[in-house]
């Protein structure tokens, strides 16, 4: 008997005495050993009985806190399949890692794993969990962090798709329901398709993601079985004309696309038809102000479906953008809060974070002024811990922010760390000096805890700050500004805001 012939038989023989879930590990080695390669389900039979049945999973780590966020990806990704196959596949939302421990995702037949780089390593541990219990399905995975590291497709999952998934996932899934061992030719034209080479020689990426048409983003379905966000968000453009040197936003979508202003008011009616008791729909796109003629289309559209008023907003604006004329018509569609990267109070480090458009901080306090006597309510956020920044640079970011709050002109300001996110500038500055290792041995909960205590789960800044010495926060400034200076002094402003915020 051969070696292989043995083990064979001991398999099958220990196949014999062992149940549940170990005797599938065992039945796909088993596989392996016979036919010399691993699996995949045959999705093509499978929809002669059934529907297809693909699990989401957006990776997160005990960090983070969403208060009552789902990734709007879920909803587009399943619109996506949707449209192109209105029958053959059920999608559905793999609720945590604890549902893929406790088999949830078990039950798919495609695991699609969505992930930032923050969340990347949970990522993994969630694809590695997924692969034992399922040694059978497809895993494709998706989102920033494998659109931007094409190299780092883990060995237990099947393709990635770089940039936006709604029309290149549906491609290749058609591939996958004509057969389960799809020829890496077919695989390979598949624009932004990430897949391993066969000799293990690393991964390969076609050239160019396929981008959506601008004009073409697709209707997300919110409403699905039964599951609603907790907290709906409205993106009604994807990217953002300028690349400041902390925003990853420009890197990931390339260009500016805008859903079409029918169906932004599509959005809006099913969300308000969805959630009657919600008052305030967030609008997160990177810039909602980047077109004041779509804001006027936009205005028109609502009036004629009486649907101004019915609900308030709040969107990002950009201070070098803020006038009367734009005040007004951010007044008309009832955007009741503007929110704005105020950054820094000193120029100088404005103009690092921002060198495109014409920032200043008097245009900055400017924007207040104006936002405020027009009644809109202003959020800022602010960029603390930028290479080259001293202690009173800092400082005064966070005293002139806070006076405004004094003054009632600010309802809130975040104070972020800067922490460096791929695709962006100080990304590769990081790298350029040193201070950040290479990808592949990069631990990613080192950019997990979030920027500002206030928005992360941590029930206290002192909570937080153990956070960030425990996961090795990336802290880009110590040069000038040593973390725990900047972080002395952010203490003693975080109570100072503490007694305005109520
Ligand atoms: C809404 C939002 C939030 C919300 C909710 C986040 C959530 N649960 O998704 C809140 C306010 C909580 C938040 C907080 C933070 N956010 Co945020 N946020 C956004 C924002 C504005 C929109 C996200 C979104 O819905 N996009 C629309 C969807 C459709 O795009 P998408 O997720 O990229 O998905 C597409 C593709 O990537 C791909 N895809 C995604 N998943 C998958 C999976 C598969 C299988 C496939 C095939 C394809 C695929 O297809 C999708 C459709 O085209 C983005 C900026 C932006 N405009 O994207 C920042 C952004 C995602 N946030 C960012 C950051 C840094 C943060 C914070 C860390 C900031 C902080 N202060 O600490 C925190 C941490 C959040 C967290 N816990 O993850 C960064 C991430 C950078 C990076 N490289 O990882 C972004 C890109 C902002 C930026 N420009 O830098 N955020
Ligand atoms: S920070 Fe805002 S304005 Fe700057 S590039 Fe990002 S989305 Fe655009």
């Amino acid at each position: 008997m051969t070696l292989k012939k043995r083990i064979v038989a001991a398999i099958y023989k220990r196949i014999r005495q062992t149940p549940g879930s170990c005797l599938r590990i065992l039945k796909a080695t088993l596989h392996v050993l016979v036919k010399g390669r691993s699996v995949r389900k045959d999705l093509k039979k499978i929809s002669l009985t059934r529907k297809i049945r693909i699990g989401f999973y957006s990776a997160v780590s005990s960090f983070a806190y969403e208060p009552g966020f789902r990734p709007l990806a879920y909803n587009c990704i399943r619109s996506g399949i949707q449209k192109e196959f209105p029958s053959e596949f059920e999608v559905f939302w793999v609720d945590d890692l604890d549902s893929v421990n406790i088999g949830v995702g078990e039950n798919a037949d495609v695991l699609l794993v969505s992930s930032l780089s923050q969340y990347w390593l949970d990522a993994c541990k969630a694809i590695k969990i997924f692969r034992e219990r399922n040694p059978s399905a497809w895993i494709i995975v998706g989102g920033h962090h494998i659109s931007h590291f094409p190299n780092s497709l883990p060995e237990q999952a099947d393709y990635a798709i770089a940039a936006e998934g709604e029309i290149v996932l549906p491609k290749l899934l058609q591939l996958l329901m004509q057969s389960s061992h799809p020829p890496k030719e077919e695989v390979a034209v598949i624009p932004g398709i990430i897949f391993r080479e066969k000799n293990g020689a690393g991964n390969s990426c076609c050239s160019l993601a396929e981008r959506i048409p601008a004009d073409q983003l697709v209707f997300p379905d919110r409403c699905v079985d039964g599951y609603r966000e907790i907290v709906p968000y409205l993106l009604t453009s994807r990217g953002c004309p300028y690349k400041c040197t902390f925003c990853s936003s420009g890197e990931h979508w390339q260009r500016v696309s805008y859903s079409s202003i029918e169906q932004v008011a599509d959005e809006i009616a099913q969300i308000a038809e969805l959630y009657p008791q919600l008052e305030t729909i967030p609008i997160c796109d990177d810039l909602f102000v980047a077109d004041k003629d779509r804001l006027k289309q936009l205005h028109r559209e609502l009036q004629n479906r009486d649907l101004l008023g019915k609900m308030s907003f709040s969107a990002n604006v950009r201070a070098d953008l803020v006038d009367d004329e734009l005040c007004e018509l951010l007044k008309s569609l009832n955007v009741t809060i503007a929110c704005f990267g105020f950054e820094s109070a000193t120029d100088r480090i404005l103009k690092i974070l921002k060198p495109q458009g014409s920032c200043s901080v008097e245009q900055n306090m400017t924007a207040i002024e104006v936002l405020h006597r027009h009644g809109l309510e202003v959020y800022l956020s602010c960029v603390l811990g930028t290479p080259g920044e001293l202690l009173e640079e800092a400082r005064a970011t966070c005293e002139v922010t806070l006076q405004s709050m004094r003054e009632g002109k600010v309802k809130f300001v975040a104070w972020n760390i800067l922490c460096p996110m791929p695709g962006t500038y100080f990304w590769e500055w990081g790298r350029r000096e040193g201070v950040l290792p290479q990808e592949d041995t990069f631990d990613w909960s080192r950019l997990s805890v979030y920027a500002d205590w206030l928005h992360s789960r941590f029930n206290s800044f002192a909570e937080w700050r153990k956070a960030r010495t425990r996961t090795n926060a990336v802290y880009l400034a110590e040069a000038t500004l040593p973390q725990q200076e900047l972080l002395d002094m952010l203490e003693k402003m975080d109570s100072l805001r503490a007694e305005i915020v109520v």
